[in-house]
């Protein structure tokens, strides 16, 4: 007998949740089947480097012991991320059409990352002081969404097109885990509180910039590994103030935005993901792109408009 089931798990960010799961002789799956890919499924690793693992099972369905909990919040992120995509801007899966997914934990030992790797998304348990298990909510949304990026503009992952595919990976993430305006709040530092891996209200609390004038590598600068391919994961923090701007409103640099709200916000940055970001786009370009998204959404001389542009303007891009 083998069905489609729901069962529950002991997360270790989000509580006690309820997760689509598969019975077969008996054995639970954390393996999806009622949405439109053919399945939806989170493995383990067994803190080794093989991919995608094995299945994490459990034999009532009810998945609660140490090892599953991070297989647990992983399943849960990238369910409620493919019903984001899906019910928010009608996307089914990362490349739109349906496309299976897999999540795979306990990826290596000790290890402080996660990452989609072309094919999957891939979450470290943490070397339990720079970061616990990767697997929160909004981190497996931002995995996820470089899937989506990749099928979508192709941002190059390096120099101002690698920070604003950083970018549009967080903005989705707090859009998708809808609570704050950090990212890996709960993951980042375990000893320590207050603090995240990134903010979008306040980039410079984590170490970003959050205008055009602060930016990392402002001259020539080769890509490489060691440089972070010109500093992606620091300059996203001016589009992700922008975003941020535009969705909650205030006054910056001296340039007051008024907010257009996280529905408003998450619309326009999906459509100019979708059809106006390109592989090379800068981040004067996003502008652009972002305001034309936004004249479509709600006219030219919408309030939308006047807040993209504004919120452009406040982190020094454009006028
Ligand atoms: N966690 C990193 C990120 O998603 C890993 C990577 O792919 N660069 O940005
Ligand atoms: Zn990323
Ligand atoms: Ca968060
Ligand atoms: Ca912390």
């Amino acid at each position: 007998m083998v069905a489609p089931e729901t069962g529950s798990g002991s997360s270790l960010y989000s509580g006690t949740v309820t997760i689509p799961t598969y019975s077969s002789g008996g054995t639970y799956y954390l393996y999806d089947t009622t949405r439109g890919p053919s399945y939806i499924r989170t493995m383990t690793g067994n803190n080794g480097t093989s991919l995608p693992g094995s299945y994490i099972t459990d034999s009532d369905n009810n998945f609660t012991s140490s090892a599953a909990r991070a297989g647990v919040d992983a399943h849960y992120g990238q369910i409620l991320t493919y019903d984001y995509f899906l019910n928010t801007h009608g996307r089914n899966s990362y490349n739109g059409s349906g496309a299976n997914m897999t999540s795979t934990v306990h990826h290596r030992s000790g290890y402080n990352n996660a990452f989609w790797n072309g094919q999957q998304m891939v979450y470290g348990d943490g070397d339990g002081s720079t970061f616990g298990p990767l697997v929160e909510l909004d981190i497996a949304a931002h995995e996820l969404t470089h899937a989506v990026t990749e099928y979508t503009a192709g941002l190059v992952y390096q120099k101002e097109s690698g920070a604003l595919n950083e970018s549009v990976s967080d903005i989705f993430a707090v859009m998708v885990d809808r609570d704050d305006w950090t990212l890996g709040e709960n993951s980042y530092t375990p000893g320590t509180g207050g603090d995240a891996l990134r903010s979008l209200s306040n980039p410079p609390a984590e170490g970003q910039p959050d205008h055009y004038d602060d930016r990392l590598y402002p001259g020539s600068c080769s890509p490489s590994q060691s440089n972070d391919y010109c500093g992606v994961h620091t300059n996203s923090g001016i589009p992700n103030k922008a975003a941020y701007l535009m969705a909650a409103g205030g006054t910056h640099n001296g340039v007051s935005v008024s907010s257009i709200g996280r529905n408003a916000t998450e619309r326009i940055w999906y459509r100019a993901l979708a059809n106006y970001f390109t592989s090379s786009t800068t981040f004067s370009a996003a502008r652009a792109g972002t305001i034309q998204a936004a004249t479509d959404l709600y006219g030219s001389g919408s309030s939308q408009v006047t807040a993209v542009t504004n919120a452009w303007a406040a982190v020094g891009v454009g006028s």
